[in-house]
């Protein structure tokens, strides 16, 4: 089959089709038509030049490219090319190859619409909003978060002294960073005990429910055991650096977070090696489809307004696609019965940000705040009281500087860093 069999405009595609949408730039004396059947069949059953066998069942298996507009195109797969179930393999075909084709000079995987069957084969989130605020019993505000900075070089008792100081400040959750696993100095099993003795004892004095972000990426295995490790030790989450540890480990983890009853919460970190250039890679859009299939219960979608590139329209696309029944932004998408994931704002924020993200993200979000809660001038405990009076002054629909006049740890904040948009 050549190329041109890859294309089929006008083609509507079959409900049991699972259907992307690409940029596509073609290289220098490449068509459009050329470039997307070359993507299409580059990513389902064909190849560069004729073979021998193409019968009729073979035919069918291949993708086509449908629809064309101002250089983004749609391209249908029949559902036999792919594995339910499978993520790696599903990724392996839509986006794997072809964004090294010499035919394109720029590719990038921008939606992608789920058919039923493969929507099925995944386990999508535990708990999904409802089952997140019903762990913590917070309904109606953002729940709050924070890392502890600096965010590799702690003890294991400083990072547990911190988040005792966060979580009395009035935060309900405290989260590792990314590149915390188990250092030498913060061993992941010390630094486990330790938080929890302090979270049972920050919840014994606010009577407030707590708890902790415990990061496990690792090797897959190990993920496991680090898994069992936090619900033994009283845990009710898991975070995992989706992007870095592979789809694959992301499931195995995810059925064994079924198994432990723990929650999963998705830090996208690489993400933006995929999502940055416009013309080429994976978006965050279609990143966010495979985390909310493959299960997470929270994700982490940018600020708009902080320190790492987080630009509006994805921002809200990216809300869209994971907490909506259906969405539609980009490509249509009904997810049936997959609970929505809750999105996490983080990266920059501080007291002085919390409208600002509250007003582009509503309330049904995670606000996390790292250098914006222990870098206040009062220390941790002012900075978490801090974040959580910003919350308040929003949803009591007051100023911050109108708040801050009886809320002194607000004022401080407001002092030391105004409404500034880090980079
Ligand atoms: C934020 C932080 C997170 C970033 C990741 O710390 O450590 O890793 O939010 O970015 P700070 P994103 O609050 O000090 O900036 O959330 O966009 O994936
Ligand atoms: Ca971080």
């Amino acid at each position: 089959m050549g190329y041109a069999d890859f294309v089929h405009p006008g083609y509507r595609p079959l409900n049991s089709e699972l259907v992307c949408l690409f940029r596509i730039t073609p290289a220098k004396g490449i068509s459009m038509r050329e470039a997307s059947g070359r993507v299409a069949s580059e990513s389902s059953n064909g190849t560069w030049t004729d073979v021998s066998l193409r019968d009729e069942r073979i035919v069918r298996l291949g993708a086509k490219a449908f629809e064309t507009r101002g250089g983004f195109v749609k391209i249908a797969y029949p559902a036999g090319l792919f594995e339910p179930g499978n993520m790696p393999q599903i990724l392996s075909s839509i986006a794997g190859n072809i964004f090294g084709m010499k035919a394109v000079s720029g590719l990038r995987l921008e939606d992608v619409a789920w058919p039923r069957k493969i929507l099925k084969s995944f386990m999508g989130p535990q708990f999904g909003i409802k089952g997140i605020r019903k762990m913590f019993r917070v309904y109606g505000r953002p729940l709050t978060a924070t890392v502890p900075k600096p965010k590799v070089g702690m003890t294991s008792e400083e990072h547990a002294r911190t988040g005792y100081e966060a979580w009395v400040g009035g935060l309900d959750l405290l989260k590792d960073d990314e590149n915390l696993s188990s250092q030498s100095f913060n061993k992941f099993e010390r630094r486990v005990e330790k938080s929890f003795g302090m979270r049972d004892r920050a919840e014994k004095e606010t009577g407030e429910i707590k708890s902790y972000l415990v990061n496990v990426s690792a090797e897959t295995e190990e993920m496991l055991r680090r898994a069992r490790f936090v619900k033994k030790h009283g845990g009710e989450y898991v975070m995992v650096d989706a992007l870095t540890v592979g789809w694959a480990a992301v499931q195995t983890l995810r059925r064994e977070c079924e198994d432990l009853g723990l929650a999963m919460h998705m830090h996208r970190a690489m993400h933006a090696a995929m999502d940055r250039n416009p013309l080429h890679g994976i978006s965050m859009l279609a990143l966010s489809t495979m985390s909310r299939l493959v299960g997470v219960d929270q994700l982490h979608i940018g600020t708009v307004v902080g320190k790492l590139v987080s630009p509006r329209g994805e921002v809200k696309a990216v809300q869209d696609k994971i907490t909506s029944k259906k969405s539609k932004k980009i490509l249509n998408q009904n997810w049936e019965n997959t609970k929505p994931v809750l999105p996490t704002s983080s990266g920059g924020l501080h007291p002085g940000l919390v409208p600002d993200v509250m007003k582009i993200m509503g309330r049904d979000i995670v606000i996390q705040a790292g250098g914006g809660v222990h870098g206040h001038p009062g220390g941790t405990r002012a900075g978490a009281a801090a974040l959580l009076q910003a919350v308040e002054s929003v949803m009591e629909n007051v100023s911050l500087s109108e708040y801050s006049k009886n809320h002194a740890e607000l004022r401080k904040a407001l002092e030391h860093w105004g409404r500034v948009k880090p980079v």
